[in-house]
């Protein structure tokens, strides 16, 4: 099967994913404390990451996301750091919060231009009284947003990854045997998976059923075969019923002739009667 072409488009289909855009912050060991790590500027007082994570459980990201940049401040070296591939994310110490433009580079055979969001590095507890004493207690401070991206009429290539079963190859791509097979036998929906064990995608019914097969090949013959059963059943007494309704139909005709034939009489001698009495 040839690739799906990048340029031709698959109209009104939308396909939406989500990611994780965030930070977080800890605390640096003072100057002069001996686990402090060495070569950070004195004046830095954090050490923090700033990620774009896709959602645990969701297709893979790498379907569509190609490269990520993140901009952070000028006064940083190289400041516009790029990664090519997972993690996407920068490790950096500091003293201050600022914003940083996070571009979102998408697959080649997506032909979408990159996109812009943004992310304020939160460095300092925020929140309320609950928030801000988990976040003393745990020495991490941690700021995330959840964003969407949405493809509009996506390219046929990009649409074939964005419904392709192998999204989810990652979730078992560090299992083995009967784990792994139990785990591929169930979509992300938790519902026996459609189509052949390769992932290749198919309306085509498997061969032969099994417990997490409902419908197969073999189950669609025995109920094609249940129900012609069925119609030569409801056949045979149909054409019983008929036979009835024919029997029954003609004794009502004999029965209205006799009834017909003494109802002309009994009407003749009640007439007739009456004539007499009038006289
Ligand atoms: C702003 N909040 O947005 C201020 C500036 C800059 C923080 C914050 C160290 C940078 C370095 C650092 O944390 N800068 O060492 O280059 O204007």
């Amino acid at each position: 099967m040839p690739a799906p072409p990048a340029n031709k488009r698959v109209k009104n289909k939308r396909i939406s994913r989500n990611i994780i855009i965030g930070s977080e912050a800890y605390n640096l060991p003072p100057v002069g404390d001996p686990t402090r790590p060495k070569g950070i500027p004195d004046d830095h007082t954090k050490r923090w990451t700033v990620y774009v994570r896709q959602p645990p459980g969701d297709p893979d990201i790498r379907a569509w996301l190609n490269k990520v940049q993140f901009k952070i401040f000028n006064t940083y070296e190289n400041p516009l750091r790029t990664c090519e591939s997972p993690p996407f994310e920068v490790t950096e110490t500091g003293w201050g919060g600022f914003n940083i433009d996070v571009r979102l580079h998408f697959q080649p055979i997506s032909g979408e231009k990159a996109q812009y969001r943004q992310h304020f590095l939160q460095l300092e507890k925020y929140g309320d009284e609950k928030m801000q004493a988990m976040q003393e207690r745990t020495g991490c401070v941690r700021s995330e947003f959840l964003e969407v991206v949405q493809f509009n009429e996506p390219t046929e290539a990009l649409f074939e990854a964005l419904t392709s079963e192998s999204q989810w190859d990652y979730l078992t791509a560090g299992m083995k045997g009967a784990k792994k097979a139990a785990a591929m036998a169930v979509g992300p929906n938790g519902r026996p998976k459609r189509g052949f064990p390769n992932g290749e995608r198919t309306a085509q019914l498997p061969e032969k059923g099994g417990e997490d097969v409902p419908f197969s090949g073999e189950g669609e013959d025995a109920l094609i075969a249940l129900i012609r059963e069925k119609i030569g059943v409801v056949q045979k007494s149909l054409e019983e019923e008929t036979k009835k309704r024919e029997e029954t139909e003609k004794r009502l005709k004999d029965l209205r002739a006799e009834l017909g034939h003494d109802a002309a009489q009994q009407a003749a001698q009640q007439a007739s009667g009456d004539r007499s009495r009038r006289r």
